[in-house]
């Protein structure tokens, strides 16, 4: 029997703000869970903390012109300080880069190094030899060897979308100094995954099918294709040294250093408030401890496979009971990037939404993707809060209130008998608490929110139903039951909602003078006793105009635009002419019959989107041809009065029912656009090119 949970989160990389596709995949459905643990009076621990190892954080240093430090200094402050603003509720969040991190995870290798539990194997990696340092896949670039777009990455052409190793890569060279690279050998320390194949077939096909479908399908595909030795470490500059003699220049790679930041940070923890959080080893080490890992897709691997091999190796620790992962969330209808900024960033939100944390948390939790990737627009969150938030929970509350205040002084009316119609409102009232835990319990909030907002509902249809305003006019005993009964039902509601919007809630208790939130009582209809004062009424939601909803969709389609000119700059600065063609002989060329001729006129062809039709004089008299140039010259009478450069003998050609007597030349510029070529200075119409 588990007699406590620890709870984590993944950390996320400090190389930027955190934004509401980590919220909803991961923070908020943690935070969720927590505060409901919390409530139920269970003994729980939330850990979390940022992740400062790895690339990516050095990437953004080399973007921004200042050290990794300053790079995990800044994200790490801000991440930090956002969570708190948002009110997810960690017992700790520290960091990789601690001295106390450091010192943990190089003791982790070095027990596994000790005991034999990696293999060393040498492989010939990518290495600069002018800057001296091996690189990562991101970090190689080179020619696409399927589409032979410039400019590929080690791991992926984006051109053509094909997936790369920097094996394939024609000539691969630094992504950041220009320079060729050379292959060199280098040795690392692998964990051999292949022999824990078994052992996590047992312990996840076998003994976690409760495990959600995605999660459990992600392992099931990776266990049957046939798991391989892992390396554990990486050349690199920043990071953890390998604690071992002989290995200067290599780091734990991040994904081994990173899972062990939860264990270090409750050490911490533990540490530094023993008395509050007991021993660290009670949460890692001891069998009645449940353990929870709150995760994106893209981390599924790492948490159900790898880490867990590595705890296993090191023969001590308990492993996950659960590791519920959420798909993806994206941003109107595109996928969310840190690095094209295509993102709704926590901390321009709690400052652009000042005192809104709960609608956010609400509208992410309603549509939180937790079967399938969903997309979170500006739209639905302006209606969610208007049409769900403020017109049926708000509404509901603020009325009971009002008409409390109105008829009743502000103290809870006494409520006398029942009607059938209340006593089917109160049933609905009756099995709250186990609906809720039991769907919290199966980590499906999205479906635990809905429950509590369908109880606002029936709150809401009940005082539309009974009209209170218009009985109080003849019947003041059947207004205190209503509004008695009212105002149970919102007491009920700030417990039901504690977990998910606990701003509100505390809002809402201070407004129905309630002290503490005790969630045993939650389905009681006695929580607040008759003649007790309420506190002051103020709108539980605000309703949300247009114009902030338009100033965020005006600032997303800044960006759209800027990222489109961007790919097209990178497009234009990776362009490299084409190879030249097969050889030819003089008599081949000679064959060709190229010619010099005024533009007498030149217009686009009726009903063709592609085609100009040029006059030409010719030296013999005039001559049409037609050119799909058109798009190049949106106004082709800049041609006119122009020599250029034609093949006069192409055998005729009729299109669009015009007969076209040669071809023009053109170049192709980088862009695609065709620019027409002429003569260094005017020379007579038919002179010969050659
Ligand atoms: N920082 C990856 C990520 O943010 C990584 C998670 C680490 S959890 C130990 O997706
Ligand atoms: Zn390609």
């Amino acid at each position: 029997m588990f007699k406590r949970t620890l709870v984590t989160t993944a950390l996320p990389y400090a190389n930027g703000p955190v934004h509401i596709g980590h919220l909803a995949g991961v923070y908020v459905p943690a935070d969720i869970y927590v505060r409901y643990l919390r409530l139920k009076g269970r003994e729980v621990l939330f850990v979390g903390g940022s992740d400062e190892h790895g690339v990516p954080v050095t990437i953004r240093a080399r973007k921004e012109g200042i050290t990794t430090q300053q790079v995990v200094d800044r994200y790490h402050e801000l991440i930090k300080s956002s969570f708190e603003r948002f009110g997810i509720s960690f017992d700790v969040y520290s960091r990789t880069t601690s001295a106390i991190h450091h010192k943990f995870a190089s003791d982790f290798f070095r027990k596994l190094y000790d005991e034999g539990k990696f293999i060393e194997q040498t492989t010939e990696q990518f290495y600069d030899p002018e800057t001296g340092h091996f690189l990562t896949d991101r970090n190689i670039r080179g020619e696409c060897p399927h589409c032979h777009a410039a400019g590929a990455y080690g791991d992926q052409c984006e051109k053509c979308g094909s997936t790369l190793s920097p094996e394939e890569l024609i000539n691969p060279y630094n992504a950041e100094t220009g320079n060729a690279l050379v292959k060199k050998p280098t040795s690392h320390w692998y964990l051999p995954l292949d022999q824990y194949q078994q052992w996590l077939e047992k312990w996840i096909l076998e003994d976690h099918k409760e495990w959600r479908p995605n999660v459990y399908g992600q392992c099931k595909s990776w266990l049957d294709g046939g798991l391989r030795p892992r390396a554990v470490t990486r050349d690199l500059d920043w990071g953890i040294p390998v604690p071992v003699e002989g290995a200067e220049g290599k780091v734990l790679y991040v994904w081994f250093d990173a899972p062990i930041g939860y264990i270090s940070n409750t050490k911490e923890l533990c540490d530094a408030q023993p008395e509050r959080f007991g021993k660290w080893e009670t949460w890692w080490k001891d069998d009645t401890t449940r353990l929870i890992h709150f995760i994106g897709k893209d981390n599924i691997v790492f948490h159900c496979i790898v880490f867990p091999a590595m705890l296993k190796a090191e023969g001590s620790y308990i492993l996950p009971d659960n590791v519920p992962s959420n798909e993806f969330l994206n941003l109107e209808g595109d996928k969310i990037s840190t690095s094209r900024n295509w993102a709704v960033w926590l901390n321009e939100y709690l400052d652009d939404f000042p005192g809104k944390q709960d609608v956010l948390r609400y509208v992410l939790t309603a549509n939180a993707p937790e079967t399938k990737d969903n997309d979170f627009t500006w739209a639905d969150f302006q209606a969610r809060n208007n049409n769900e938030l403020v017109a049926i929970y708000g509404n509901f509350v603020n009325r009971a209130l009002v008409l409390t205040n109105k008829y009743f002084g502000g103290k809870v009316p006494t409520s006398s008998d029942f009607t059938d119609y209340d006593r089917q409102t109160i049933d609905e009232f009756k099995n709250v608490k186990e609906q809720l835990e039991s769907l919290l319990e199966e980590f499906r909030f999205r479906d635990a929110l809905k429950e509590a907002m369908n109880l606002a509902r029936i709150g809401n249809k009940y005082l539309a139903d009974t009209e209170p305003w218009k009985l109080a006019k003849t019947d003041m005993d059947r207004t205190a039951t209503i509004l008695n009964l009212s105002l149970q039902i919102a007491a009920n509601l700030s417990i039901a909602f504690e977990p998910f919007l606990p701003f509100s809630s505390e809002k809402l208790r201070k407004m129905l003078g309630m002290e503490t939130v005790n969630w045993d009582a939650l389905g009681s209809l006695n929580l607040l006793s008759a003649g007790a004062q309420l506190g002051e009424v103020s709108l539980l939601f605000e309703k949300m105009d247009d114009e902030p909803i338009q100033k965020q969709l005006d600032r997303l389609a800044r960006i759209k635009k800027e990222n489109e000119e961007a790919a097209k700059q990178a497009e234009l600065a990776n362009w490299k002419p084409q190879p030249v063609k097969t050889p030819v002989s003089i008599d081949d060329f000679d064959k060709m019959d190229i010619r010099v001729a005024t533009v007498l006129n030149c217009q686009p062809v009726k009903k063709s989107e592609r085609l100009l039709q040029f006059t030409l004089s010719d030296g013999f008299g005039e001559r049409t041809i037609l050119s799909g140039i058109a798009q190049s010259y949106p106004d082709p009478s800049v041609l006119i009065g122009k020599q250029v450069l034609y093949i006069a003998n192409f055998p005729p050609r009729k299109m669009m029912g015009i007969e076209s007597q040669g071809m023009i030349l053109s170049a192709v510029d980088a862009d695609g656009k065709l620019v027409v070529t002429t003569t260094f200075r005017t020379v007579h119409d038919g002179a010969a090119v050659g």
